[in-house]
């Protein structure tokens, strides 16, 4: 179990679409722990492997915001579907967008099916955070960010503020 580094934007990587997954076996299952570790440290409620600079369909989430009652989940080739026509808005955050939040609007709730840490085929009803939460790291998969929804100025905006935090620092 190792943390990792999380990549911010402006950064290619983050743009890229990620490769789906051809077995479920010990790499990345590895690949999962870490991206977990990585994600308890932040800390976050989820991670996309694409934000530490792995291009696989690999998400895992917690969103029990309960140090002591770890509800891990991990989502393999994960696919949306039956998106509620309703939709909801919620304050979003992201690892890959450091102390930047939007109001951001989004089906209600969904369904995904995907495959679990043992690539076993599941089906998971999502709503609330649940549903925002996993429609946010699917987004990810596909080299979208949370920002790409804002108008014009609030994204240029967002993008000018952390190149210059960028700047001022090492990291990439
Ligand atoms: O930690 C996170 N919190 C969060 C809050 C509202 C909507 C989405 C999220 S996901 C984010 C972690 C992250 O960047 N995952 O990609
Ligand atoms: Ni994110």
């Amino acid at each position: 179990m190792a943390v990792k580094q999380i990549l911010t934007e402006p950064n290619k990587f983050l743009r890229q679409i990620s490769k789906p997954v051809e077995k479920v076996g010990d790499e990345e299952r590895k690949l999962m722990d870490d991206m977990l570790d990585t994600m308890y440290a932040a800390p976050g409620i989820g991670l996309a492997a694409i934000q530490i600079g792995i291009p696989k369909r690999i998400i895992v989430m917690d969103i029990s915001r309960d140090e002591n009652k770890k509800e891990p989940l991990y989502f393999v080739n994960p696919v949306i579907k039956n998106k509620n026509e309703n939709k909801s808005r919620y304050e979003e955050g992201c690892l890959s967008v450091p102390d930047q939040f939007a109001e951001i609007e989004r089906p209600k709730t969904c369904e995904v099916e995907y495959l679990d840490y043992y690539g076993k085929k599941q089906i998971l009803k999502a709503e609330g955070l649940l549903a925002t939460c996993i429609q946010h790291e699917i987004d990810h998969l596909e080299g979208i960010l949370f920002i790409d929804y804002l108008s014009k100025l609030k994204k240029s905006m967002i993008i000018k503020k952390l190149s210059k935090f960028k700047s001022k620092r090492i990291i990439v």
